[in-house]
């Protein structure tokens, strides 16, 4: 892909996007004779991307080439406060150093933190700020695992959801993107398939071309929403109810598959008597729908060939969000929605991709730490508490995290591809851990944002445009080289380069932490001595081929017209019973329902916190921009601009505070408040109020929607519960 018209003074690159969108898109940029990057388009022969990229991305080099980046590592100066920094003067809390100081600095700290304290009392945090397999966790993982430090358990997106489709599933497989063209109903459940998974969009298109409706099942009115046959403004939380009642109809009137489920599922006696509790009267009381829509969902599914649900993870980031997911999942089941090419559902594609995990990560290194084990596990969704709670006095408080309780408080934060000081739940109490005097904290990104305030070193960080990769996705099916298209500015350093660094400052001897990115590449791929991967369903895929074409389909999406990929269509399942499981045993080993039920959230109109705070709370993602990346962009404000510092209320809950729209108003609840305008476009259902996230220090107020979430868990896998929050609004 690398290859140049040989008279052409520009080169095409081959790149892959890395930020945390399940469609992860070829990119080809066009790199002229200097050396810089000129134009960012997506890859035309990507069955997916088809040539375009999303509004945020089709302006990639206002990112990469963004005045404000951060080119060399900083040091915090002595005497300077930890905590916001005004916006565009952060570097005046730092002084320049070279990345040998920086390096020999940090090294020396951790060593020192880790003497003192234990290792575990380091604590690195990262997500998915890049999604290359690099990039999100290999050189890193050695490096803390070989150190010792805590282990993050990465919960903040998917786990509720990720956890209860492999409870029915086992594995996280999916109807491939590409099919949903051939649907004749698409249901998008808790998901904003407009503005977050954008390529799934031109399928739909396609598919509504050819007769098929699209049913939207999200509170708020998202682009997709708007543009839906059908829009159901579904109170928050209340899924589980809506699956159950859907099931109900469908068991009554015999519309389920009966030699399906007798052939490929488990437990449906079971399921059965439960969504016999699910009257569509009793499901309408708690959605907000009437009984009538409750039957007429059901019926149209359950009657209309190929049915294909596109559920995403908004309707999991909820209190009981584990189990709305793994109800959901179980419809296509029931009706047997999998045996049409175009039917079926996608939560996510990710367990297809069989990277050589224990090559790149190396978790064995964890036997050489001090500890002699693998460390503790953190739970990144309670940040917060793990950095309040363990700080100086609170020791006698004792034992470590809700997770493992060993006692060690938090010395050292290392943040990396993520950022917490905007995106972590109960910003408030993140944000005094953060503050910790003694608190020693390291954070490698490529702008000054919410969390670089709290730095005591900042290091800068590469695009994607400036680093060697490999990808999979969660929205497609293919594996792609990510090629690096040009120099990094200034002494920006991948994360792969700057965690072989502080190994050799470690005095971390092991030859895995002088691997190149290409050696790591072919780790992944477990490329054996016949040049082909040794990993399931990448057999066919060999270095070069996937470097010469840029991407290459996993072996069962080769062909897909004349094999179309079918998951679920016949057993067996990577599920205990080897069957599709309606009741899980798994679960009742557990102490927990085996069946999926309706509880409401405790944060949510039923609950006893709504005396006080009477209203739903959506801190929702921004389509302009990715979590909190791209919200210091100007041409991305500008895009956002319409709902960007608004509170998004229903005319009757705006009027019986003596609201109305353009008004300054005040959102709080126990853990924090903001200051933001109401604005009454007819997004939100009465009850719930949204806002977008922003970066906190852009808002007067210096927070952001976090400043309201809570650090409760879900149901299943633990998982953040962004949408499971009760607020009050009033007039400022
Ligand atoms: N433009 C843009 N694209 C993105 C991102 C972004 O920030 N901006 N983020 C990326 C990331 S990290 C992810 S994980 C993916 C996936 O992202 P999604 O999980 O799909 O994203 P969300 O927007 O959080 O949730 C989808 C929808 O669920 C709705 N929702 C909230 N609560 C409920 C509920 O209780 N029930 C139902 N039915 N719906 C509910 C929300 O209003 C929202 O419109 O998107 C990625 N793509
Ligand atoms: N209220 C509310 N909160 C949410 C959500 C929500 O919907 N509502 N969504 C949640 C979800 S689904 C997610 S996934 C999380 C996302 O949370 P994060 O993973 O923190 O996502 P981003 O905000 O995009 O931050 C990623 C950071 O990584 C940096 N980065 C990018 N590439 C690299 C690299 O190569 N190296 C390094 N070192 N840094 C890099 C970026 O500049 C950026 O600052 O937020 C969660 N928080
Ligand atoms: S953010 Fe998503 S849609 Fe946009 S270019 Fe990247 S992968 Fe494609
Ligand atoms: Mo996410």
């Amino acid at each position: 892909m690398c290859a140049a018209v040989a008279t052409s003074p520009f080169r095409i690159v081959h790149t892959v996007c890395s930020h945390d969108c399940p469609d992860s898109c070829g990119a080809l940029v066009t790199v002229n004779a200097a050396g810089r990057a000129v134009k960012v388009q997506g890859d035309p022969s990507h069955p997916v991307t088809q040539g375009f990229l999303c509004g945020k991305v089709a302006k990639y080099l206002d990112r990469v080439y963004a005045p404000d980046r951060i080119l060399y590592p900083l040091r915090r100066k002595p005497g300077t406060q930890k905590g916001p920094l005004p916006r565009g003067r952060e570097i005046e809390a730092f002084e320049r150093v070279s990345w040998d100081e920086a390096l020999d600095a940090i090294a020396a700290r951790l060593k020192q933190i880790s003497d003192m304290y234990g290792p575990e009392s380091i604590l690195p945090y990262s997500y998915a700020g890049t999604m290359g397999v690099l990039g999100y966790g290999s050189m890193d993982r050695r490096f803390f695992h070989r150190m010792g430090a805590s282990q993050l358990d990465r919960t903040i997106c998917s786990e509720a959801g990720g956890v209860a489709w492999n409870l029915v599933y086992g594995k996280k497989l999916a109807t491939p993107t590409e099919d949903f063209k051939l649907a004749k109903l698409v249901l998008a459940w808790g998901a904003n398939i407009h503005g977050n998974n954008v390529h799934l969009w031109p399928m739909v298109e396609q598919a509504r071309r050819n007769g098929a409706r699209l049913i939207v099942i999200d509170p708020y009115r998202t682009r997709t929403a708007a543009l839906a046959d059908w829009h159901i403004a579904i109170r928050p939380g209340t899924d589980a109810a809506l699956a159950l009642g859907m099931m109900h109809v469908i068991l009554n009137e015999g519309l389920e598959d009966r030699a399906y489920i007798a052939e490929m599922t488990h437990g449906i006696e079971q399921l059965a008597a439960r969504a016999q509790e699910y009257t569509p009267q009793r499901v309408a009381a708690w959605t907000g729908m009437t009984a009538a829509e409750v039957e007429q969902l059901a019926r149209e599914y359950a009657t209309t060939r190929p049915a294909a649900i596109r559920m995403n993870y908004g309707m999991q980031r909820s209190e009981n969000g584990g189990t709305a997911a793994r109800a959901i999942a179980m419809l296509p089941a029931l009706i047997c929605a999998w045996k049409h090419r175009g039917g079926g559902a996608q939560l996510s594609t990710s367990g297809a991709f069989k990277w050589d995990k224990e090559a790149i990560e190396r978790p064995d290194l964890a036997l050489a730490s001090p500890l002699g084990r693998l460390a503790r596990i953190v739970n990144m969704s309670l940040l917060g508490e793990a950095l309040e709670e363990q700080g100086p006095g609170n020791d006698e408080k004792g034992l470590g995290t809700r997770d493992q309780g060993l006692g060690i408080p938090v010395h050292a934060l290392f943040v990396y591809n993520s950022n917490p000081g905007a995106v972590a739940p109960n910003q408030n109490a993140v944000r005094r851990g953060m503050a910790r005097h003694d608190l020693f904290t390291v954070v490698h990104d490529l702008f000054f944002n919410d969390t670089t305030d709290y730095a005591d070193y900042v290091l800068p960080a590469t695009t994607f445009l400036e680093h060697t990769d490999i990808q999979g996705a969660y929205g497609h099916y293919f594996v792609q080289m990510s090629n690096q298209a040009i120099e990094p500015p200034g002494d920006a350093q991948s994360n792969v380069w700057l965690f072989s660094q502080l190994a050799a400052r470690m005095g971390f001897t092991e030859e895995c932490f002088h691997d190149t990115p290409e050696q790591m590449i072919r780790q992944a791929l477990a490329i054996g001595e016949d040049g082909h991967s040794a990993n399931s369903g990448m057999e066919h895929i060999t270095f070069d081929d996937l470097k010469q074409q840029g991407h290459v389909p996993l072996s069962f999406h080769r062909d897909p017209e004349r094999q179309p990929f079918m998951p679920y269509k016949s057993g067996p399942l990577a599920t205990p019973t080897g069957k599709i499981e309606f009741y899980s045993e798994t679960l009742a080993a557990q102490g927990l329902d085996p069946l999926p039920a309706f509880v409401a959230p405790i944060e949510s109109r039923w609950g006893e916190g709504a005396k006080s705070y009477p209203l739903e709370f959506l801190g929702r993602k921004a389509d302009n921009y990715m979590n909190s990346t791209f919200a210091n962009l100007d041409g991305h404000r500008k895009m956002e601009a319409r709902t960007s510092q608004r509170l998004e209320m229903h005319p009757a809950d705006a009027a019986a505070r003596g609201i109305s729209d353009g008004d300054a108003v005040r959102v709080w609840n126990d853990r924090g408040s903001l200051n933001l305008t109401a604005l009454m476009n007819g997004s939100v259902p009465q009850g719930v109020v949204a806002a977008h996230m922003d970066w906190a220090k852009m808002s007067a107020d210096g927070g952001n929607v976090n400043a309201l979430s809570s650090e409760r868990l879900t149901d299943l896998g633990a998982g953040a519960t962004f949408y499971s929050v009760l607020v009050e609004v009033a007039k400022a």
